[in-house]
């Protein structure tokens, strides 16, 4: 079943991130922030008591996005010119934030932490038992991921935001890619580029000792 024209579909969102990674194993931030901002429209129509979340990661794509179209946009096409061209001329704050409080590179470090849920969450979801809780897969994610990051405050705000996820199915059809059998197998498919794109950037991070920005 093809989604209807306009609705949100969850493939085109994936198929960003699979457009984001090149040939030589380049992130290209165009595509990726694409994928970003589909995500964020899914989390919009599950409702307002996720906006705190959309709207954090809306400002942190905003952010990079006006990186990406401004002056110096060539070096913010992949985000190996970005890390690049951020460290070479001492844009990044490594210890605390002072100078530089929103650097490229601490940005995508947070969307980045994000795209490990992600990744966990989407697997969780296809491998669940069909009368599975979205809400105990999405906590257990978040458990084993983001949380490390958060505050006691956020922690308890986005675990009681989880409980309003709906059910393993309604999820798997408001993604818009047919049956829930059908999505996952879609999603069977996709994982490997989020992956891809998630293996790279950790990678990349790690090299440059930037995985702990502040
Ligand atoms: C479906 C449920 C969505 C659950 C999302 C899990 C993430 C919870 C994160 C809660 C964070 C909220 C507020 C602010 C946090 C910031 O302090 C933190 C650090 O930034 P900073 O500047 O203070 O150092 N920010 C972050 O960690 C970034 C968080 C970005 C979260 C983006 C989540 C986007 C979610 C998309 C929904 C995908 C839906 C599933 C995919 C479709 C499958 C059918």
């Amino acid at each position: 079943m093809a989604a209807a024209a306009g609705a949100f579909s969850l493939r085109e969102v994936l198929s960003a991130f699979q457009a984001a990674v090149t040939e030589r194993r380049e992130v290209l931030l165009g595509p990726y922030l694409r994928g970003w901002r589909g995500l964020v429209r899914f989390l919009n129509s599950l409702g307002a008591i996720f906006s705190f979340i959309s709207k954090d990661a809306v400002a942190k794509i905003q952010i990079m996005e006006s990186y990406c179209g401004g002056e110096r946009q060539e070096e913010y096409r992949t985000l190996q010119s970005m890390v690049a061209y951020e460290l070479a001329s001492g844009l990044v704050d490594i210890q605390r934030r002072s100078e530089h409080p929103d650097s490229g590179c601490r940005t995508l470090l947070r969307l980045h932490r994000a795209l490990r849920w992600l990744q966990l969450f989407l697997e969780g979801l296809r491998t669940a038992q069909e009368d599975s809780k979205t809400s105990t897969i999405c906590t257990d994610s978040y458990n084993a991921s983001l949380a490390a990051y958060h505050p006691w405050v956020i922690r308890k705000a986005a675990t009681v935001a989880f409980c309003a996820l709906p059910s393993r199915n309604a999820f798997l059809e408001i993604m818009n890619v047919g049956t829930p059998e059908e999505a996952v197998v879609m999603l069977g498919d996709a994982l490997p580029h989020i992956s891809s794109v998630y293996g790279i950037t950790e990678e990349l991070y790690a090299q440059h000792k930037l995985l702990n920005l502040p």
